[in-house]
């Protein structure tokens, strides 16, 4: 083979490679004509009215461009497509399960799929009458498959919405298993009452619909209960979905979606479909109702007490320090609001009895060392010399006052006391006072 040939040859194949092959249906809009262009209803008890009367009765239908064409009783409105366009227009019958569309102007399966690749089947759908309240007067559409497999959602029946919600777009995805599939529309529904409702905009497109994911949670009864459950749940997307749930280290993987036996905490749940697909992942957060609350951290100086405190759980319980705290004693330490005076920064753990609705916490009492303020120490003075006042801000920036008052007639020791609330030590100092020596004797 010449090489120009061979690239020729490759080329093709690219070209041909790089098809998405979609499957088109036939006038599934309505609008290039009624029964037998492009699809076909032959169920047993429908009628087709061309031209419509107004005045239908039950297994009645038309493609016309609004349902009071049909019967003078049904809601006016346009179609889905254009809204001035023509739709098929159904007045229920009463046979169980009988044919209402197929997806071929003979009946026949559509042609043209590939084996193994995904497609989407979508229609649109309204109810046309007011006497469509609720399901037993809201159309039951079920869709057939045939040579399709992981039909996503897997219920293919899809009750009419009601008139207030018009038109709504129902969707399908699958995986054609054959070049050709069948797909045909039903309803079961079998009441004369209601039961109206109109159909447009029949498609067949390649892929998926676009994967979510929603989830449902329930909260575990106590904080130390392995009884919280969290439900992820998917839509879009090609069957079956892989779920995991992830919280700290550990990454469970199931394809139902469903986690139970979960403690409170923080978890991340994710979705990918079979095609690979994935989602943003949602955090879930599982609380305790009656979860138990400790004070806050707290800052206290060297030697100064403060409380511990614990809400929420109930009697007995154990605080213990770490390191050990002298004044966490056996007589304390069962109380629900202790004194302690710890000298060191320390972390102090609650811990109510196994079994109870509650669980450990853990707070710090961070210890701030008292500073010891420093001076520049006073040179000696003669007795009668004048003493300068001390200062009342220290070296290192402590306040405070110092006592006694001066004395310029005998050595005195002075103590400064730090400002209230400044976590500081006193400090001294002493000003040496030399007497004067006598005068000298002639
Ligand atoms: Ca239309
Ligand atoms: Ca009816």
């Amino acid at each position: 083979m010449k090489n120009s040939t061979f690239y020729f040859l490759l080329l093709i194949l690219i070209s041909f490679s790089n098809i998405v092959l979609g499957q088109t249906l036939t006038n599934g809009n309505f609008e290039s004509g009624g029964n037998g262009i492009g699809f076909l209803i032959n169920g047993i008890g429908y009628t087709q009215i061309n031209p419509p009367t107004g005045s239908s009765s039950t297994g009645n239908y038309a493609i016309t461009t609004n349902p009071q064409l049909l019967n003078s009783n049904f809601i006016s409105g346009g179609d889905h497509t254009t809204g001035s366009g023509k739709m098929l227009v159904v007045d229920g019958n009463t046979t169980p399960g009988s044919r209402l569309w197929s997806c071929t102007s003979t009946g026949g399966a559509l042609t043209g799929f590939t084996a193994g690749s995904i497609y989407t089947f979508s229609y649109w759908i309204k109810s046309v009458s007011n006497d469509v309240t609720n399901n037993a007067t809201q159309a039951n559409i079920n869709v057939f498959f045939v040579n399709a497999s992981n039909v996503n959602p897997v219920s293919t029946n899809n009750y009419a919405p009601l008139p207030s919600l018009g038109w709504v777009r129902v969707s399908y995805t699958f995986t054609a298993t054959s070049n050709n599939a069948l797909i045909e529309i039903r309803n079961n529904n079998t009441s004369i009452l209601g039961n109206d409702f109109a159909l447009d905009d029949f498609a067949i497109t390649p892929g998926a619909l676009q994967l979510t994911l929603t989830r449902t949670s329930t909260n575990p009864s106590c904080p130390t209960s392995l009884d919280g459950a969290i439900t992820g749940v998917g839509a879009g997307g090609v069957l079956p979905y892989t779920f995991s749930l992830a919280t700290g280290t550990s990454t469970i993987v199931n394809f139902s979606g469903v986690f139970s036996n979960l403690i409170a905490g923080t978890y991340t749940l994710s979705i990918q479909d079979a095609a690979g697909a994935v989602v943003a992942p949602i955090l879930v957060v599982l609380n305790s109702s009656n979860d138990i609350t400790v004070n806050a951290p707290a800052t206290i100086c060297a030697g100064s007490p403060t409380n511990l405190s614990v809400t929420g759980s109930a009697d007995p319980y154990l605080w213990t320090a770490n390191p050990p705290d002298l004044s966490l004693t056996t007589a304390n330490n069962t109380s629900a609001s202790p004194t302690v005076r710890p000298t060191t920064t320390t972390t102090y753990t609650f811990t109510p009895t196994a079994g109870l609705c509650a669980n450990t916490a853990t707070m710090n009492i961070t210890v701030n060392p008292k500073t010891t303020p420093t001076f520049t120490q006073v040179a000696a003075v003669c007795s009668g010399a004048t003493i300068a006042a001390l200062p009342t801000t220290s070296n290192n920036s402590i306040t405070g006052t110092w006592s006694p008052t001066i004395n310029n007639t005998a050595t005195t020791t002075y103590t400064f006391t730090p400002t209230a609330g400044l976590c500081a030590n006193t400090a001294t100092m002493t000003i040496t006072v030399n007497p004067i020596a006598a005068a000298p004797t002639a």
